[in-house]
C-alpha cells in the first residue's frame, strides 16, 4: 500500500515534534516546514531528524507562513495527503506586543495554505488540519466550552485564531476542502516552550531546589486552565483527518485548575513545603524550611486582558473520534519534573 504523506507547518514546535513521531509510527512519510533562524531550532526533533533509519521518512524544508511562494512550492513539491497547520506566533502575552505579526502568521498564514491548496486544484486530494485554540472562547460567559459556545477572544492571538477558524470553515463550505478545526485546550509536555506557565513553574522550582536560581516571578495566579498532554492531543488531530466528513472538534480534559493549584502540586512533588502570604501583586510563596520567598508576582507578567477561566467539553470528540485524554494532570507534572531533572543533571 502506498505510504501516506503528511506536510507539517510548525514542525519544530511542541506539537510538531509529537505529531511527527506519531505519524512516523503510523508509517507516514513526513515532510516538515521549518523557518530560518539564526540559532538552531530543531532540538525537539533532532532525535528523528538525525536517526539514520528514519531519515528518509522525515524530511525538513525551509518555509515561512508569511511567504506565499514557499507555501505553494512546498505543497506542489511534496503533494501531501494531509497538511497540519501548527505554525503560529503562539504566545498570548507576546501577541499584545506584536499584534500585527501575530495576525500575519496566524490568520493570513492559514489563508495562504488554503489558497495554495485551491490554486493547485488539490481541493479533493489534501485533507487540512487547522490548530485552533480555546483562547477563541476568551471571555465568554459559558462555563463548559463546546463547539457550540460563541467565541469572545481576548487577545490579538485569540482574534487571529478566530480568523483562521472561520476561513477554514469558509474554504470547506466554498470549495469542498476536507478542512477541520481542532479547538484545543492548553496542552503541555516536557518539551513545552519555556515561557509558558507550566514549564516556567517546573523549571523554576527545580532550579531553586538545586540552588541555580533564587526566585520565580509570575503573573496572575488565579486564572484557571484545562491542561492536557500534547502527546494525547496530536492523536486527536490525526483522528479528525481520518473521518468520513470534515468537522470541528473541542479537545480537552474537562477539568480545570488555577495556576496556584498547579504550583502547589508541582512544589509538593519537588519536595518544597510552601506557605502563601499577601494579596494581589504582593502575593508570595515562602519556603517553610528556610523562610525565604521563592515565588513572587511581577506586573510585567500580567496581561492587559486576562482569560480567567477555561474548561472544555470534548463530548463530540469522544463520541465521533473515540478520543479521550489518557494523561492526568498529576502524571503530566511527574513527566515534566522527571525530564527537567534529567536535563539539569
Ligand atoms: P509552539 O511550540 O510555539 O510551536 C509553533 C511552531 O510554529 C514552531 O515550529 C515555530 O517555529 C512555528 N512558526 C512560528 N512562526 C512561524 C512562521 N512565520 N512560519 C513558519 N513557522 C512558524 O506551539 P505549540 O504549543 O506546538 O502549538 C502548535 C499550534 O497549536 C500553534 O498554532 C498554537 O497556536 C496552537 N495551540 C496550542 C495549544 C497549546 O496549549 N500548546 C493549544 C491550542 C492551540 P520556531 O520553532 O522556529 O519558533
Ligand atoms: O501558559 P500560558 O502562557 O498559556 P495560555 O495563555 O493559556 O496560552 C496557551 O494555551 C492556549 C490554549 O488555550 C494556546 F492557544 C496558546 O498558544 C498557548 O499555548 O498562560 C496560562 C495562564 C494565563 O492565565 C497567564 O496569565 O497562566 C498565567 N500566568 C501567570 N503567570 C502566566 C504567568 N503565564 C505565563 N506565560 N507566564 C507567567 O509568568
Amino acid at each position: 500500500m502506498k505510504k501516506k504523506i503528511a506536510l507539517i507547518f510548525g514542525v519544530t514546535g511542541q506539537d510538531g515534534a509529537y505529531l511527527s513521531k506519531f505519524l512516523l509510527n503510523k508509517n507516514y512519510k513526513v515532510y516538515g516546514v521549518k523557518r530560518r533562524s539564526s540559532s538552531i531550532n530543531t532540538k525537539r526533533i533532532d532525535d528523528i531528524y538525525n536517526d539514520i533509519n528514519s531519515k528518509s521518512e522525515f524530511v525538513l524544508f525551509y518555509g515561512d507562513l508569511t511567504d506565499s511562494s514557499s507555501i505553494l512550492n512546498l505543497i506542489k513539491k511534496t503533494r501531501p495527503d494531509e497538511i497540519y497547520n501548527l505554525a503560529a506566533q503562539s504566545h498570548v502575552q507576546v501577541s499584545f506586543e506584536v499584534p500585527e505579526y501575530s495576525a500575519e502568521v496566524n490568520s493570513l498564514g492559514t489563508l495562504r495554505i488554503l489558497e495554495a491548496i485551491k490554486n493547485l486544484n488539490f481541493e479533493k486530494k489534501i485533507k487540512f488540519y487547522q490548530a485552533g485554540t480555546s483562547e477563541m472562547f476568551g471571555k465568554t460567559k459559558e462555563k463548559f466550552h463546546s463547539e457550540k459556545t460563541p467565541f469572545y477572544p481576548a487577545s490579538p492571538y485569540g482574534v487571529s485564531k478566530c480568523f483562521a477558524h472561520w476561513i477554514t470553515v469558509n474554504y470547506r463550505e466554498a470549495y469542498g476542502i476536507f478542512a477541520c478545526n481542532g479547538i484545543l485546550f492548553n496542552h503541555e509536555s516536557p518539551i513545552r516552550g519555556e515561557t509558558f506557565v507550566t514549564k516556567k513553574i517546573i523549571q523554576g522550582l527545580i532550579r531553586i531546589k538545586k540552588g541555580y536560581q533564587k526566585k520565580l516571578f509570575l503573573g496572575n495566579l488565579y486564572s484557571k486552565r484545562d491542561w492536557g498532554h500534547a502527546r494525547d492531543y496530536v492523536e486527536a488531530m490525526w483522528k479528525m483527518l481520518q473521518q468520513k466528513k470534515p468537522n470541528d472538534y473541542v479537545i480537552a480534559t474537562g477539568k480545570t485548575f488555577t495556576i496556584k493549584e498547579f504550583i502547589n502540586r508541582a512544589a509538593n512533588k519537588i519536595g518544597f513545603k510552601i506557605k502563601w502570604i499577601g494579596d494581589g501583586i504582593n502575593e508570595k510563596a515562602i519556603n517553610v524550611e528556610d523562610k525565604k520567598v521563592i515565588i513572587a508576582c511581577k506586573k510585567r507578567y500580567f496581561r492587559p486582558v486576562e482569560v480567567d477561566y477555561l474548561k472544555g467539553n470534548a463530548r463530540k470528540a469522544k463520541k465521533l473520534l473515540k478520543w479521550t485524554p489518557k494523561t492526568s494532570l498529576n502524571n503530566l507534572i511527574d513527566e515534566m519534573i522527571e525530564h527537567e531533572l534529567e536535563n539539569l543533571s
